[in-house]
């Protein structure tokens, strides 16, 4: 049996600070289309899609808040719903959310193709710092214009499958794809903004392409899962983000790589039953995993306390 699903990552070049809503939107339906006359049923817009990655400045009031959405759709945003329907293909798209009552997130929806949201998850593992830091090039303040998500990760039923979403940093921790594979999650769309440098340790600077494919490939694999990851890279106001967007396999492999730094789209049929050659063999979750032996460790008498190595 197989039961393909044509996915897209749509990665996307910089966006400059006075790029308009408008003007994004443009390049969005660009890719779009293009992904869809390729096949695609699914295409996987980056992490904060709509605007340049603002958190790199310190802002306030209304210079802050006008980089946040107050309705998905907007007027905005609309065309991209309507096309997508129209091509009846589905999405996921990263953006900044205010909520109504005031709370601001780093979001990101799943759009299917009758034009529906069918998920919507707010980032949970914030990066960077709380309050501007003069000794970096660039700020990370995600901290501080953004709460963390307040709902856990959450795998819905969509384009045939089982579909999950983390955004950016979430992929580097593996309890995100934990949780995920622990709901059977056989797609994972994370849409990415990461700095090649990073100020408070910059031997990680050359690593960053490494480290990158070595989470999504490791989460894919140890919770038999396909994973979308999505970038908007390249020198964007001056400071260089990682593109390298990638579609990876239950198997862990790369089935396929953007091979530029600016708006390209990635185009892979990906049979979500090979998820269940790994979840009925390797990755039998019920038959192999001791969820009562991880817990464990922190009871046992004489146990190794985090600081105990270096004494
Ligand atoms: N960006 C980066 C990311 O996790 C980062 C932050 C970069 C953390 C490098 C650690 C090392 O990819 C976002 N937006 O989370």
């Amino acid at each position: 049996m197989s039961r393909p699903l044509a996915i897209a990552a749509a990665q996307m070049g910089p966006v400059v600070r006075a790029e308009t809503r408008a003007q994004v939107v443009e390049r969005l339906l660009l890719m779009l289309r293009d992904a869809a006359d390729r096949g695609a049923e699914l295409v996987v817009f980056p992490e904060l899609a709509l605007t340049s990655f603002f958190p790199r400045w310190e802002l306030s009031g209304d210079a802050l808040l006008t980089f946040f959405e107050r309705d998905m759709p907007s007027a905005d945003t609309k065309p991209l719903f309507d096309e997508a329907k129209r091509l009846g293909v589905g999405f996921h798209l990263g953006y900044a959310e205010l909520t109504p009552d005031g709370h601001r997130y780093n979001t990101a929806i799943l759009v299917e193709r009758d034009g529906r949201v069918v998920a919507k998850y707010r980032k949970v593992h914030l990066p960077g710092h709380e309050e501007p830091e003069a000794w970096r090039p660039f700020q990370h303040l995600e901290r501080k214009y953004f709460e963390p998500g307040p709902e856990s990760f959450r795998v819905q039923r969509a384009f045939g499958g089982l579909v999950g979403i983390a955004i950016c940093n979430d992929r580097r921790w593996p309890e995100a794809y934990r949780v995920l594979g622990l709901q059977g999650v056989e797609v994972v769309c994370i849409g990415y903004n990461t700095p090649i440098h990073y100020a408070p340790d910059p031997g990680q600077d050359r690593l960053a392409a490494f480290h990158n494919n070595l989470v999504m490939a490791a989460g894919a694999y140890q919770n038999a899962t396909w994973v979308v990851g999505v970038a908007k890279g390249g020198v964007e106001e001056g400071v260089e983000g990682l593109s390298d967007s990638q579609i990876i396999g239950p198997s862990g492999e790369v089935v396929a790589r953007s091979a530029t730094t600016s708006d390209e789209v990635v185009v892979a049929v990906c049979d979500l039953d090979l998820c269940l050659d790994y979840k009925r063999t390797v990755f039998d979750f019920d038959r192999y995993r001791r969820p009562e032996m991880y817990t464990r460790i922190t009871s046992q008498r004489g146990a190794v306390a985090p600081g105990d190595a270096d004494r």
